[in-house]
């Protein structure tokens, strides 16, 4: 067995949920921050038999896609200047973020 931790933009959360539940796939999804943009994103926990990983990466990556976000800039206000950045940037998000991770023992109790 495989935990799945996918880190999506919240745009793409509940059609990717939606896509999980009717391919019988069971999720867990948590509210997330990410720690460049500092910004919400949503990481799914999906608990997956070794013969679907693929299934559901493939799931995942028609699900989620890749959009231009822009940064604001960050105040030198308290922290340091040398992280300045004075002008917002584009940066490119996603489309997911995945780590596959082996499952020692899988309980429900
Ligand atoms: P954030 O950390 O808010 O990052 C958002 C986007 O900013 C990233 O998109 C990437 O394009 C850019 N970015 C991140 N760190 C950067 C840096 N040091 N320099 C320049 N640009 C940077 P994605 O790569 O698609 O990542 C989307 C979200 O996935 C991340 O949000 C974070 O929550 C998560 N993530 C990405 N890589 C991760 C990792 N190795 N471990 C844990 N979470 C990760």
């Amino acid at each position: 067995m495989k935990l799945i931790m996918a880190v999506v933009q919240d745009q793409d959360s509940n059609r990717l949920m939606s896509a999980l539940v009717d391919n019988n796939f069971r999720s867990t999804k948590l509210a997330t921050t990410g720690g460049f943009l500092k910004s919400g994103n949503t990481t799914f926990m999906i608990g997956v038999e070794d013969v679907r990983v693929n299934k559901c990466l493939q799931i995942i990556r028609d699900n989620c896609k890749s959009r231009d976000q822009l940064m604001a800039p960050i105040s030198p206000m308290g922290g340091n200047a040398d992280s300045y950045i004075p002008y917002p940037v584009e940066v490119s998000v996603g489309g997911a973020t995945v780590f596959v991770l082996p499952i020692d023992q899988f309980h429900q109790f």
